[in-house]
């Protein structure tokens, strides 16, 4: 690897991944792992060949085209590429690329998570046992609905969506899903397709978004589609906060319409409705679906997989642009 391509990385990743960084490129780091605003990236991109980002720095058109014509390529810590403008990096000559499958159990196993939590209660009774007001087991107390013969459905059955079924068919439940393109019978493994994401959530008694974000998607889950799911539904997020309109989510939780929901992603996150602080039916998470050791290093290895394999001549395996 030529050591003198220069590399701003603008996050503190796992140790071993800076490691691997440091070792085959001339590097900048973000030792205090500030979140730079775009100014902040223009800026400290100068003198720099490519950029290792996370999801969390923000690539819009406007912030693309102040880049300095030494960038040839972004390489993102996530599957997710909604931040970066690929058009805009196409018309600039920057080639990008993401992170995927090798976060797809680790996300699902979140999803998993929410699923259980969100259903069993689990924060409600986290924090009955914390506050000491736990008087004793009665026989209503905390109940749930079980999984057992309950129809999941899945929004985007890409790696994670196919993961999460796996999950879920252990526990019993009935998968269905929609997504863009019906899957061959050997990746459907049983699942029920449906020709449309509103014809998935009139059968979902739980509901599971695991779709990338698009403008078309945005607030996608609103009060009219909220009305299609059946009563007394558990929806579950580990994709993004934007495909949810907050205010009608909170509306259906607070009415009871929706039994409860397990929240990973929020819109505007950090940052995020605080009504939902309030309700007990809610069980939240700070976007932690792809937190484990080896899937963050996994991730890194593979977003440098990318640009060594740019900076050697080759095609990155995972280019989108
Ligand atoms: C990351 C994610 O933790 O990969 C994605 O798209 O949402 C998460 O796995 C985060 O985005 C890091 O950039």
């Amino acid at each position: 690897m030529p050591k003198d391509i220069k590399l701003l990385v603008t996050r503190r990743f796992p140790a071993d991944v800076l490691a691997r960084a440091r070792r085959d490129y001339t590097c900048t780091f973000n030792d205090a792992d500030d979140l730079w605003n775009s100014d902040e990236l223009i800026r400290r991109a100068k003198g720099h060949d490519a950029i290792l980002c996370s999801s969390s720095n923000k690539f819009p058109n406007d912030v693309i085209a102040e880049l300095p014509d030494t960038i040839r390529m972004l390489s993102t810590f996530s599957v997710g590429y909604e931040h970066l403008d690929l058009d805009a990096c196409k018309a600039h000559g920057i080639a990008v690329s993401n992170t995927p499958d090798v976060l797809s159990d680790a996300t699902a196993d979140m999803a998993m998570l929410l699923v259980l939590t969100a259903s069993r209660r689990a924060g409600e009774a986290e924090r009955m046992m914390r506050a000491g007001a736990w008087t004793g087991w009665a026989p209503t107390q905390l109940l749930g609905p079980s999984l057992q013969g309950k129809r999941l459905g899945i929004l985007g059955m890409g790696g994670i969506g196919r993961a999460l079924a796996a999950r879920a068919r252990a526990f019993g439940m009935e998968i269905h899903y929609y997504n863009r393109s019906r899957l061959a019978s050997e990746l459907e493994l049983g699942a029920v397709y449906h020709e449309s994401a509103e014809a998935l959530l009139a059968v979902s008694n739980f509901f599971s978004l695991n779709c990338p974000m698009s403008p078309e998607m945005h607030h996608f889950l609103n009060a009219e589609r909220i009305e299609m799911l059946p009563q007394g539904a558990v929806v579950v997020n580990t994709a993004r906060g934007g495909l949810i309109n907050d205010a009608a989510m909170i509306a259906a939780l607070q009415s009871g319409r929706l039994f409860a929901a397990g929240l990973d992603v929020f819109d505007g996150e950090p940052n995020f409705n605080p009504a939902y602080r309030d309700l007990d039916n809610v069980f939240m998470t700070p976007h932690t679906g792809s937190a484990t050791v080896e899937t963050r290093n996994a991730m890194g290895f593979k977003a440098l997989d990318n640009l060594d394999a740019f900076f050697n001549g080759e095609d990155p395996p995972d280019r989108l642009v």
